[in-house]
């Protein structure tokens, strides 16, 4: 066969793999989107088995906006060295966001630590996305704030980490020796001593790890003149008001997709919000629910008539 006889029907006969071309699970179409004027969304962690793909994949085709931040540490590239795990959900989410930038929507991505290695493609653009190691965006109402991931705080947080460590290794102590006093307790013939008191300093010792980053990076914001922040990487959604030299600074984390499973949504008006996905899910089948009984209600109405 020469390359004359490569007509394009005999390129078009190609039995190229679906894969290539279309997702797994098809794309619903977008006409019963939930429209935003922007999405924040982080810490999916692509490539691990943490990654809750598939409510991911769920937001993806009920949600729409004109822009969209990718807000750091998408896919894990740690993980992905150590052992290399990609299912076809994880392919159908990219998929999905190359998708979502054809069809017109801003896509900005700016890696986090875990994607590291797309932070030397700063300044690049593919297949639309713009890949970013920081961004400001303005909200309808005109507040500016200052996107990025938040690894960048964790030399200052470093202190703090040891206190974090700390309680943990003290945790560990304290269990084993309640271990050790419930044994010679029971051989006495004494009941069990509650271990709430050291599972609290644990739990304390968190809360306090992330108080102060939100703090340390709200004031990173106040110093910058901006209106507010948003970050992810600590895996804990939350909106906060901070006041920086008698001014109000807004911080604002997105979550995760590993177990919050949250986004963060700014409406026409520039108001946001925190959405919990499983949340959102939920109250959507409650309410097909009830739609489909009044639905049966109406026909037995009908049918008594
Ligand atoms: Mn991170």
């Amino acid at each position: 066969m020469t390359t004359s006889d490569l007509t394009s029907a005999t390129i078009a006969s190609l039995p190229l793999p679906s894969s290539v071309t279309e997702p797994r699970t098809p794309e619903p179409d977008g006409n019963a989107r939930r429209k935003f004027r922007t999405i924040w969304i982080s810490d999916v962690h692509l490539g691990t088995k943490g990654c809750n793909a598939d409510l991911l994949i769920d937001f993806l085709d009920t949600t729409d906006s004109e822009t969209m931040y990718l807000v750091g540490d998408i896919i894990d590239g740690w993980r992905l060295k150590k052992k290399f795990y990609w299912p076809a959900a994880h392919n159908d989410i990219v998929w999905r966001l190359l998708k979502r930038a054809k069809r017109g929507t801003r896509i900005v991505y700016i890696p986090g630590n875990h994607d590291e290695m797309f932070r030397q493609f700063t300044g690049l653009n593919f297949g639309g996305i713009e890949i970013r190691r920081a961004a400001f965006h303005d909200t309808a109402d005109g507040r500016r704030l200052m996107v990025l991931h938040g690894d960048e705080f964790d030399a200052v947080m470093l202190s703090h980490r040891w206190l974090a460590f700390l309680g943990d290794w003290a945790y560990v102590s304290v269990m084993k020796l309640n271990h050790l006093v419930n044994s010679v307790r029971k051989a006495m013939g004494k009941p069990y001593w509650s271990l709430s008191k050291a599972a609290k300093h644990k739990v304390k010792n968190a809360v306090e790890f992330i108080s102060k980053y939100e703090e340390i990076v709200a004031r990173a914001a106040g110093e910058r003149g901006v209106d507010g922040v948003v970050c992810g990487h600590i895996h804990t959604a939350e909106f906060r008001a901070f006041e920086h030299q008698g001014r109000q600074v807004e911080y604002w984390n997105d979550g995760d997709w590993v177990e919050g499973c949250n986004a963060l949504v700014e409406y026409e008006d520039g108001r946001m919000e925190i959405l919990n996905w499983p949340e959102e899910m939920k109250q959507r089948e409650d309410a097909e629910a009830s739609r489909v009984l009044a639905e049966k209600g109406d026909d037995r109405a009908q049918e008594a008539a």
